[in-house]
């Protein structure tokens, strides 16, 4: 019977308040208004972003069905919708794209203005309606960044969706929703990484490696891992890093390292970790007069950096990005029918799949360094 028009009741994971463990409820799903579309969500991601909500460390309205990184399948939508039809696989988007404003105007912009992120005054954890979805005892729940995919149907925005090949496996591709689209795109589309060119890349978890894959791809002939958690290495060597440095090794700063043994510094520096210190380091290991070094860690809230201007009078850029520059709803399906054509891989980055239930357990996994990431399946 079809569920089209109705409340859908299904297992959600609800974060009540920060610094607690989620949990698994039953919630209501309203049906999708204009211009939204409801998706049964296959797989997701558990990726850090989501962690920091967990923390306390990213602020949003509470409480809230985390959850960014996913695949599923448009079961039905609202009035208006044209650009997905129930059964279609889709991967919602963290990062909408209007196609409307200022910045999807833009040849070179990707941070849609309607991004929740962006909401002056901070996430307001509402759809473009002002309003909420979700209901669980009674209560409305926030959404998050448009998508909340750590339940078993959402509703987004139909800025925040795309259509994906029909042949996509579903618990793979998940990962082209954030943390792969955001590394990759980071090496290849923000910083265009030349041929022949020597990276660094500063954090070596799903993200990161996810830039190593983009290096890789670019054609630079040495990439450089740097992680303080040496099991890493050896997924980065797998994946396309030529060295793997911890900075923990060495007696002197890692920029004076990497500077040393690249006869001046590297081409391109990367910075996944979301850490002060990082990103000056990663900006200094970059060559005077050419380097280029990109933050690509989400910052730390409230804190300010001090550093040396002369490191960009001397002809060094330092640029950001989120979500790998791309935008979103062009950019996803081709990305998608790259992997499907094998330009990249992504089973590397999947070390762990947990059935939804266990979600608590694959944060704990996530908060030891033991995986990159896992994939819930629903
Ligand atoms: N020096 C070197 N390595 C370090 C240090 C240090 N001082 N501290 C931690 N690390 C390593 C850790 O050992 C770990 O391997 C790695 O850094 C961080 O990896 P994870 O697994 O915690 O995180 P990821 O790869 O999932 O990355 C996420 C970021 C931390 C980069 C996070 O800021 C992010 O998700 N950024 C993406 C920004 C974005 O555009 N997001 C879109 C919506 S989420
Ligand atoms: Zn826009
Ligand atoms: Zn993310």
């Amino acid at each position: 019977m079809s569920t089209a028009g109705k409340v859908i009741r299904c297992r959600a994971a609800v974060l009540w308040e920060p610094r607690k463990p989620l949990s698994i409820e039953e919630v209501e799903v309203a049906p999708p208004k204009a211009l939204e579309v409801r998706i049964k969500i296959v797989s997701s991601g558990i990726c850090s972003s989501d962690d920091h909500v967990v923390s306390g460390s990213l602020k949003v309205p509470f409480p809230v069905i985390l959850g960014h990184e996913a695949a599923g399948i448009v079961e039905s939508i609202g009035d208006g919708v044209t650009t997905v039809k129930p059964g279609d696989k889709v991967i919602p988007l963290p990062n909408p794209q209007c196609g409307k404003c200022r910045v999807c105007k833009h040849p070179e912009g990707n941070l849609c203005l309607k991004n929740d992120w962006c909401s002056p005054g901070g996430p307001t954890g509402v759809l473009q309606d002002g309003t909420s979805r979700f209901t669980c005892r009674g209560q409305a729940i926030h959404h998050f960044l448009g998508t909340s995919t750590f339940t078993e149907f959402t509703v987004v925005d139909e800025d925040s969706v795309a259509r994906i090949d029909a042949a996509a496996p579903l618990e793979k591709v998940c990962l082209i929703g954030c943390g792969f689209a955001t590394g990759y795109g980071s090496a290849i589309q923000v910083a265009k990484v030349t041929p022949g060119s020597t990276c660094a890349v500063f954090g070596l978890g799903g993200v990161g490696l996810s830039v190593v894959v983009g290096c890789r791809a670019a054609g630079a002939a040495r990439i450089i891992g740097v992680d303080i958690n040496k099991d890493k290495f050896a997924k980065a060597k797998e994946l396309g890093a030529t060295e793997c440095l911890n900075p923990r090794d060495f007696e002197k700063p890692i920029q004076e390292v990497l500077v040393e043994m690249t006869g001046g510094g590297v081409d391109f520096s990367f910075e996944v970790i979301g850490r002060l210190d990082t990103m000056e380091a990663a900006l200094a290991s970059c060559h005077m007069g050419y380097g280029v070094s990109l933050v690509v860690g989400v910052p730390p809230g409230a804190q300010k950096l001090t550093f040396d201007p002369i490191l960009l009078f001397n002809g060094r850029t330092w640029k950001g990005a989120v979500y790998g520059g791309w935008k979103s709803k062009d950019s996803i399906p081709k990305l998608v029918s790259d992997f499907m054509a094998k330009k990249f891989p992504l089973d590397p980055l999947i070390t762990h799949v947990l059935p939804f239930g266990q979600i608590n357990k694959g944060f704990d996994l996530l908060r030891a360094g033991k995986s990159i990431r896992t994939v819930l399946t629903f």
